[in-house]
């Protein structure tokens, strides 16, 4: 059965709760449920992960390699700043896609840079809670070929 990663960075933890105007009001365990949901259609396996620690999320990273066909990840800031994720899913050898609720292209000028799509299979941005049922779908379409 083909097992995805589904992992996410810094202060997604609180989505729903702060800056609804940017992030929507849907929190991190409805996407969870939204993403489990569609797996069960799809017949596959989901590890759905947050982190606020970039450590952490390199350590996870580094435990994908032998245990998910694919990952899914919302760096959240980490995205603009961290070679040290970029060289994790590098090293891990994981077909990633890049995930981000906002168009990180229509905000700050800060945010149009990312060191995880250098390394990721493709970009998905803007269309909110949704994206993760696109990513899931793109990446399975992509191991699957
Ligand atoms: O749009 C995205 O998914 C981001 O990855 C979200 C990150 C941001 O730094 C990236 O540039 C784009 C921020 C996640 C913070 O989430 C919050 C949710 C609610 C309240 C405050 C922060």
């Amino acid at each position: 059965m083909t097992s995805l990663l589904i992992l996410n960075g810094p202060n997604l933890n609180l989505l729903g709760q702060r800056q609804p105007e940017i992030y929507g009001r849907t929190t991190l365990q409805d996407i969870e449920n939204q993403c489990l949901a569609l797996a069960v259609e799809l017949s596959i396996d989901i590890e759905f992960r947050q982190s606020n620690s970039e450590g952490e999320l390199i350590d996870i990273i580094h435990k994908s390699r032998n245990t998910h066909d694919g990952m899914i990840l919302n760096a959240g800031a980490y995205t603009h700043t961290s070679v040290a994720l970029m060289d994790a899913i590098s090293s891990a050898e994981i077909p990633t896609i890049e995930l981000h609720l906002s168009n990180i292209h229509a905000r700050e000028d800060f945010r149009h840079t990312s060191y995880i799509a250098r390394v990721a299979v493709g970009v998905i941005c803007g269309f909110g809670a949704y994206g993760y049922q696109m990513a899931i779908k793109a990446i399975l379409n992509h191991v699957d070929k």
